[in-house]
């Protein structure tokens, strides 16, 4: 059986969590806590050569770090790849384009203050901010003229760039402003197989 090393609140790892859902793959869940420095441990090094979650062992015991190489492989020949090269071309645009300007903004500010340190570590939040408002712009600019991010329908994309913009609000950001965003959300949240980060978690934010 498939195995996947996560923690509680790894945006990260909830994308392959939603996908696994999605397409009816039934797995392992090993739950690390991060807190505890489950992740820095040689044994999970062994597993995970970057130690960070999430980590997937696939069922001959090869693993896959990294939440975007995650979920290319599983998707493959599944509707959420398509086969098409420029259509898969603008959909690991979209994965790099969260990788490298709105994962880490977003997540930063949010486990900030998750960790109660909102109000001492608030210059590093604006500085996130700075950087994740403009990106967060660039998906609004996109959603306000087209339904989807890739192919005029739900993918990958849309599953792996909607998931840290859905905690968006936990980081301080303020998202009442992204309507285009909000509604988009909405219809990523509807699609079968999707499910919450935590169980007792509103879907939508403000929700
Ligand atoms: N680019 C990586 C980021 C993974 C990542 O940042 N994981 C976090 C949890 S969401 C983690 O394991 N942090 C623990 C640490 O860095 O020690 C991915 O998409 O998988």
């Amino acid at each position: 059986m498939l195995r996947l090393y996560d923690s509680r609140l790894s945006g990260n790892s909830w994308k392959v969590r939603i996908l696994l859902s999605q397409l009816g793959r039934p797995y392992e869940r090993i739950t690390l806590d991060l807190a505890k420095g489950e992740t820095r441990t040689e044994a999970f090094g062994a597993i995970g050569r970057f130690q960070r979650v999430p980590v997937l062992v696939l069922e001959d015991g090869r693993p896959i770090a990294e939440s975007g190489a995650i979920l290319l492989h599983l998707a493959e020949g599944t509707p959420l790849l398509p086969a098409d090269p420029y259509l898969r071309a603008q959909l690991m645009g979209w994965l790099f384009f969260e990788q490298a300007d709105l994962q880490k903004p977003l997540a930063i500010a949010r486990v900030l203050h998750l960790h109660g340190q909102a109000q001492a570590r608030r210059e590093d939040i604006a500085r996130l901010q700075a950087e994740g408002y403009p990106a967060l712009e660039k998906l609004e600019r996109w959603l306000a003229r087209h339904g989807w991010l890739v192919d005029d329908r739900y993918t990958l994309a849309d599953l792996a760039v909607s998931a840290y913009v859905s905690v968006a609000h936990q980081g301080g950001y303020e998202m009442a402003r992204f309507g285009a965003i909000r509604d988009w959300l909405a219809r990523v949240h509807g699609q079968p197989g999707w499910v919450k980060l935590l169980p007792d978690e509103a879907a939508t934010p403000g929700a």
